[in-house]
């Protein structure tokens, strides 16, 4: 070994606390100006404004960081099992299939009429079936693995593409999908429970439409005979018993958002 790369280890130890001493003061001065600055800065309803903005902040990170290709986990289908039923806005009436009927707005597929209605499922089951094993995460703080069966939401979309496309042209969901809508709005056939979806998390490839809960058709509590499925995001976006699809170019209304959670309840 030289002399150049031998290290003295007494000159390298006052060299490491020197410099982490430059940091921890770095750090304390950081804080004390933080807060400082804090202090001095505008109230909104006497809650400093930096605090009110935390929940907008979240959602333009989460909004940062997504990545279409991005996917969550996936899981072996022996540890699927039964999630507990839980939220039942929008299931109140006793679910009859003769009178369920699927309502999509804003799509110009069957034509110039505004709104399509099927009184079955067999739009949703000609789509390729997509099968997957993922975690469904309650933002109460339980999460079940469970495996799903449908169609992806991007399927629905591109056989059902929307009429509002940005530049008026015909949409094209797979090549150009900027240039459709921003949001899709999904609400249960009385409208009492609701949810809104940025387009990049409805094209999600996870994102699917299902009819199947471990293997069996879904029962009423868990969403029958219709419900999206969206790992990406928390329990609430996964609205159960399905009965409007709109494709909208203004944020749609939320029903856990308006209540104070976070509009995009990404993961
Ligand atoms: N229509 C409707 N869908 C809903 C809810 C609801 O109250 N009504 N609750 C949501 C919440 S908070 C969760 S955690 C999941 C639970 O799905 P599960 O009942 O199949 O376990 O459904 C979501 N979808
Ligand atoms: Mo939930």
């Amino acid at each position: 070994m030289s002399e150049k790369t031998q290290i003295d280890p007494e000159a390298q130890m006052r060299k490491l606390s020197r410099r982490s001493l430059f940091w921890a003061g770095g750090a304390i001065l950081g804080a004390a100006g933080f807060r400082q600055w804090l202090a001095t800065r505008p109230d909104a309803d006497g809650v400093p404004r930096p605090f009110r903005s935390a929940l907008q902040f979240n959602e333009k990170v989460g909004r940062a960081v997504f990545r279409p290709t991005a996917l969550a986990p996936e899981f072996p289908a022996s540890l699927a099992g039964e999630p507990r039923p839980n939220g039942g806005i929008g299931l109140d009436s006793e679910l009859d299939l003769r009178d369920w009927e699927l309502r999509v707005e804003g799509s110009f597929a069957w034509g110039e009429s505004r709104a399509y209605r099927r009184k079955d499922l067999r739009i949703i089951k000609e789509l390729p079936r997509v099968e997957m094993t993922t975690e469904l995460k309650c933002i109460e703080g339980w999460s079940q693995v469970v495996t799903w069966a449908g169609a992806r939401f991007s399927d629905f979309m591109a056989k059902y593409p929307p009429q509002n496309t940005k530049s008026g042209r015909p949409a094209d969901v797979l090549q150009r999908p900027q240039d459709l809508p921003d949001y899709v709005a999904i609400a249960t056939p009385d409208g009492k429970y609701y949810v809104g979806l940025d387009r990049e998390s409805a094209l999600h490839p996870q994102t699917l439409l299902c009819y199947e809960m471990n293997g069996k058709p879904l029962t009423p509590e868990h969403g029958a005979p219709l419900r999206l499925v969206i790992p990406v995001k928390y329990g609430i976006k996964n609205i159960k018993r399905i009965g409007v699809i709109r494709y909208t170019n203004e944020r749609p209304p939320d029903y856990w958002a308006e209540a104070g959670y976070d509009w995009y309840a990404g993961l």
